[in-house]
């Protein structure tokens, strides 16, 4: 059995060499746990005589007490230290940038930027956009507009065809997005002001050309719609998408079996070291196609010629997001490069407005 006077420095002096947490836990269980010394002494009291009790009992109490304090003092100071070590080691540097969040680092492709512009701008002229299927019938997709059965224009579009069904039918990948306009024409009255952007699909693949591809096409039918109106529309929608305050048009003679006449669509432009500047200039670029609805289309939709006239055009919007944007080669667009990506697209919250400037 120790001695009360030789157990207080002994345990004292444990308690001041234990480095840490775990070496004061064990002291402490040394100490004051079931079996601990000091235990020990605080059992043998019941064993005394009164007397002895009166006399140890303070003693033994008293040493209790004090090993009980140093050890909670001790925890104190190995926290204190253990928190100061941790600070001296993990520095944080104010002054780093802050993470960007994912709004911020994701952007939009400029195909996708393409399509909101145009949409806001035609918009604006009441115009509302439509959308269908990119697998069409080839009744809407090449019939109803005026193709005829076996008539090389259907060759000429390099058609992906599926299987024939059973009962000789084929579908395919719509070659442009005029069946949309068929399927609005079937289905509304006139007055109709739609715009149809979306995917389109030829078996054809160079430079300049990628089996899937992107068109906008507009359609208006009213009563007295004609040419004048067409011309402005278009002449409105180049000063808007170029962001210039004037542009020189030439409408040259075209064919397409969906309209007559039909017109090819150039702008005046500048080139100058690698740069484009659109609306004026010694240069001329073809961006679109258009021309009054040809009547059998009309009827072909189940609308009186007679009554109701229209005019259409189309447009490649991957040819004019290179174009305004200055990017030289169309492959790169479908190939997902991120790296791409992040040098030409556009910021998630930056959205194209009119009162704003349509590419920020
Ligand atoms: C081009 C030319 C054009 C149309 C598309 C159209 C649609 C219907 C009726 C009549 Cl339903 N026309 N669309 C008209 C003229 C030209 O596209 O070069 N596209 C890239």
């Amino acid at each position: 059995m120790s001695d009360v006077t030789t157990l207080e420095p002994e345990i004292l002096r444990a308690v001041a060499g234990a480095q840490d947490e775990a070496a004061l836990e064990a002291v402490r269980v040394g100490a004051l746990g079931k079996s601990g010394s000091v235990s020990a002494l605080l059992k043998t009291l019941g064993g005394m005589t009164p007397d002895e009790r009166k006399e140890k009992g303070p003693l033994i109490n008293g040493l209790k007490d004090r090993v009980t304090a140093a050890i909670a003092a001790r925890r104190e100071a190995l926290k204190g230290a253990a928190l100061d070590a941790r600070l001296n080691t993990e520095t944080v540097d104010v002054t780093l940038p802050v993470r960007e969040s994912p709004p911020e680092i994701g952007r939009i492709h400029p195909v996708s930027q393409v399509i909101e512009e145009l949409t806001t701008i035609f918009a604006d002229m009441g115009f509302s956009v439509a959308e269908g299927p990119d697998i069409e019938t080839d009744d809407l997709n090449f019939t109803k507009l005026n193709f005829p059965e076996g008539h090389p224009a259907r060759e000429m579009h390099d058609t992906f065809y599926f299987n024939p069904k059973p009962d000789g039918s084929r579908m395919l990948l719509r070659t442009h997005t005029s069946p949309v306009q068929i399927r609005t024409m079937l289905a509304q009255k006139p007055p109709i002001r739609v715009i149809i952007p979306g995917r389109t699909y030829r078996s054809d693949s160079d430079q300049t050309h990628t089996p899937m591809f992107h068109q906008v096409e507009g359609l208006v039918i009213d009563k007295g719609s004609h040419l004048g109106h067409m011309k402005w529309i278009l002449q409105e929608f180049c000063r808007a998408f170029f962001e210039v305050d004037h542009v020189n048009m030439r409408f040259r003679p075209s064919f397409f079996p969906f309209t007559e006449p039909s017109l090819e669509v150039d702008i005046q432009c500048r080139r100058d070291k690698g740069e484009i500047r659109f609306g004026e200039g010694d240069d001329w670029l073809e961006i679109l196609g258009c021309g009054m609805v040809h009547p059998n289309v009309l009827k072909n939709c189940g609308l009186d010629p007679d009554e109701y006239q229209g005019f259409a055009w189309g447009m490649g919007i991957d040819r004019i997001a290179m174009l305004k944007y200055g990017i030289a080669d169309l492959r790169q667009f479908f190939e997902a490069d991120v790296r791409w990506l992040s040098h030409y697209g556009f910021r998630p919250l930056d959205f194209p407005t009119l009162a704003g400037g349509l590419s920020g």
